[in-house]
Formats: C-alpha cells, structure tokens, sequence
C-alpha cells in the first residue's frame, strides 16, 4: 500500500516542493487547495493528473484552515498516514494588517487539524507535522537560537504561530499523537512569494539590470536572516515524520546575512557592484561597476533606496539557527548554500523577466 500524504498550503511555496518529494517517494499525495475566483496553481501545475486516470496520485481538495467542517471530511475521506501543516498566511509585515485573520488560520487552523485528527479517531494512525518558525524566537534572547531558546514573538503572525506550536506539543503529550514541530528558519527559492525581501530583491535586480523599473525599495537594510534553500527544508520536514519519536527541530543554515548584502549578492550576479552609502531612511545603495555587457547601467545611478514604509512596528532583528539537533538525529544536512540559491533566483527571474511585457502587476504595499 502507498502511504498517503495530506499537505495544506499546497499551492504555497514549500507545498509545491514537498509534493514533489513525496511523489518521487511514492506517496499517494494529497493537497488542500483554497477556492478563489482564478486558479493558483502555478507552483503544483507540472505535477497536474487527470482525476479520470488511472492510479493518480496527486489530488486537490477544496478547503480552508478557517472551517472545521471541511477540514474534517477531507481528512475522513483521504485517512492519511502523514499530515504536513504548511496552510498559513505567512507573511509578517501582513499579519499587522490583518491580525485577527492570521490568529484564525495560523493559530486555531492548527487545532483545527489536530482536533479532526482526534474527532476521527486517527490519532494513532497519522503523524503531523507542524510549519513552526522562527519568528517565535522574535527578541533576540539567545544567539543561534536552539530548541531550547525561550521564546519572544515580535508580530501578530509569530504569535498565532507560537499558538500552533503549544497545542501540537500540548496534543502530542495529552493523546500521545506523532506530532512535530520544525521550527524552519527562512527558506527561499524561485518560487517565493513575490512579496518577501529575497524574491523581491531578485525580481527588482533582475528588472532594473533590464531597464524595465528604475530603483528598488525596501524597508530594514540592517535585519539579519539565516536563509536557506526551501528544497533542502521540505526534506527536514519528511524526515521528522520518519523517526522512531516525535520531537521538535531547528532547521537552520548556521549562518545569517544582512538584507543589505543580500542585495549586494544578487547585483553581483549581474556583473553590477553597488556601494551603500547614507544611513537609516537616507541610505542609498549606488552602482560603482558594470561588469556584465549585457547589463549596463550609468556609474553612480543610485538603484537602491530606503522607504520607511516597508519598516514593521515591531521588528526581529537577527535570526541564527542551530541546526545541531537535526544534523545528528534527523542526519539532515543542506545542499544548497546562499551564493548558489542567489543565483539560482536571479537566473530564474530574468528569465521570466525577459519573457514578459511590462504589463504585470507588481505588489509594491509589501
Ligand atoms: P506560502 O505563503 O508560500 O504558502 C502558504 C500556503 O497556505 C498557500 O498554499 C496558501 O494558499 C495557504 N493558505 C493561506 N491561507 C489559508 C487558509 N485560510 N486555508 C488554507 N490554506 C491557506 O508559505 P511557504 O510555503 O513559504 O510556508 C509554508 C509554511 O511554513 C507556512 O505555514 C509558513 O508560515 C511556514 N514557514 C515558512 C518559512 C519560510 O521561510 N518560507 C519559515 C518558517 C515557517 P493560497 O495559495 O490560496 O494563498
Ligand atoms: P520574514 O521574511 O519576515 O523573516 O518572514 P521577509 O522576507 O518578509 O523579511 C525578512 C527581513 O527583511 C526585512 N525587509 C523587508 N521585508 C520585506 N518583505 N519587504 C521589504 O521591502 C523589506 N525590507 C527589509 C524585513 O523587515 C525582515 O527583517 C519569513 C516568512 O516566510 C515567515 O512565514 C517565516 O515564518 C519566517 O520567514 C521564518
């Protein structure tokens, strides 16, 4: 028999990649898909099956973290061996906006699943795993932050999501159910989001080294983030399901950089060497070097420019993770380091960049 997988955020960045990794592993994969008025499944399209086959594997389920309802008779339906809890509205600087929304799915849609889990009487049958983060570790208490580093969540998104992390602990320890918590550092890749800093970076570079958008706009220069691959991530999440006993993981690179040289890194890909100059909102990042011919861009143009709107009232300053644990448990080591996973994006978005018109709609509020 397959084992069966049921994955929310399916369309989401990390659902796309850990669909594909259960395929190639054999699971029969199943994915929890909002309805909206257009279909957004550009992330999961290659892995598309016709229901009227034979043998399919990949199949999506309309439901949502906000109802109880649905989310019961999918998991009654599809009896799955593993659930993978990746449903979330994941961006923080959003979750200020919208916080009783983001407390509703990030927090409570956690229960939800895991009361399902229980109602069904499943509780011995399905493993979960839980996308915690480290966005609980918010105020720097502890430098890297461990397994054992308190807690301090610094926005509306990291306390739902510290909601999450208790009442899968509080579940695991009361019903005795195989129940995880990968508290993932930031993971990126092409696929991320459009709105958080490392694709908006490599979307803007990629723009600006074709003369299509002037300046690109951000908000904290000095935030420092351990930034790894999502691939290398979504294979820390299987992981923990495979393990004798569940337990919660730090999944992290061991290495943090600030969004300053990240954005260094990426113009580099494009031959363009830039010098930050200036401080706070006054900063100014200026293009000292053009060393592609193919991109060519006027010494001294400034291309990089600070706009106070894209600063969070409250701000997580410095993330390092400490992924001891799950490099000796899990024996989980990444592939991928940040110079590789820059160009990875940067290649990736020229290409789409050069592809398309002017025409498509950026989202410029994030
Ligand atoms: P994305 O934002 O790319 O994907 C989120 C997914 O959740 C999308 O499929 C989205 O659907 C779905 N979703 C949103 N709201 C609901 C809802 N009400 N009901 C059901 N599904 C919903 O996030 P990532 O793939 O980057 O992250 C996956 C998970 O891991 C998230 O829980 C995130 O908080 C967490 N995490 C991410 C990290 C990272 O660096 N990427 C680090 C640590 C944790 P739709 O496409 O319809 O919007
Ligand atoms: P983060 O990711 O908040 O760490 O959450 P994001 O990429 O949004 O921000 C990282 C850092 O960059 C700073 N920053 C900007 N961020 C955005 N989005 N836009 C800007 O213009 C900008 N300028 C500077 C931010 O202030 C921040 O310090 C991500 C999400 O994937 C969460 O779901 C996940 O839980 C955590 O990572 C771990």
């Amino acid at each position: 028999m397959k084992k069966r997988a049921l994955v929310t955020g399916i369309t989401g960045q990390d659902g796309s990649y850990l669909a594909e990794l259960l395929l190639e592993k054999g699971y029969e994969v199943h994915g929890v898909k909002r309805r909206a008025s257009s279909f957004n499944t550009q992330r999961i399209d290659h892995l598309y099956m016709d229901l009227h086959e034979k043998n399919v594997n990949f199949k999506l389920h309309y439901g949502d973290l906000t109802d109880s309802t649905n989310i019961i008779r999918i998991i009654q339906e599809v009896q799955p061996d593993e659930i993978y809890n990746l449903g979330a509205m994941s961006h923080v600087k959003v979750s200020f906006d919208s916080p009783e929304y983001v407390a509703n799915v990030d927090g409570i849609g956690t229960l939800r699943i895991l009361e399902a889990i229980r109602i069904l009487g499943l509780t011995h049958k399905t493993r979960i795993y839980q996308a915690s983060t480290s966005e609980l570790y918010g105020l720097v208490q502890e430098v890297p932050q461990s397994e054992t580093t308190p807690f301090y969540p610094r926005s509306p998104y990291g306390v739902a999501k510290i909601y999450g992390f208790w009442i899968t602990k509080n579940y695991r320890e009361a019903y005795n159910m195989f129940a995880c918590n990968g508290i993932l550092f930031n993971h990126e890749s092409p696929r991320r989001g459009e709105t958080f800093v490392t694709r908006k970076i490599t979307m803007a570079v990629a723009r600006i080294a074709l003369k299509k958008q002037d300046c690109l706009y951000l908000g904290n220069l000095n935030a420092q983030r351990d930034w790894g691959h999502a691939k290398d991530y979504v294979e820390a999440m299987w992981l923990m399901l495979q393990q004798d006993k569940p337990e919660d993981f730090v999944i992290a690179t061991g290495k943090t950089t600030y969004v300053r040289d990240f954005v260094s890194m990426a113009f580099a890909e494009c031959g363009i060497e830039l010098n930050f100059s200036g401080e706070n909102e006054n900063e100014v990042g200026t293009v000292v070097a053009c060393n592609n011919p193919q991109y060519q861009l006027p010494i001294g143009k400034v291309v990089v420019k600070v706009d106070p709107k894209y600063y969070r009232p409250t701000e997580v300053d410095l993330l390092i993770g400490n992924p001891t644990k799950a490099n000796t448990v899990l024996n989980w080591k990444p592939k991928y380091d940040l110079a590789g996973l820059v160009k990875e994006m940067i290649v990736s978005d020229l290409e789409i960049e050069k592809k398309s018109n002017n025409a498509h709609f950026i989202d410029n509020n994030y």
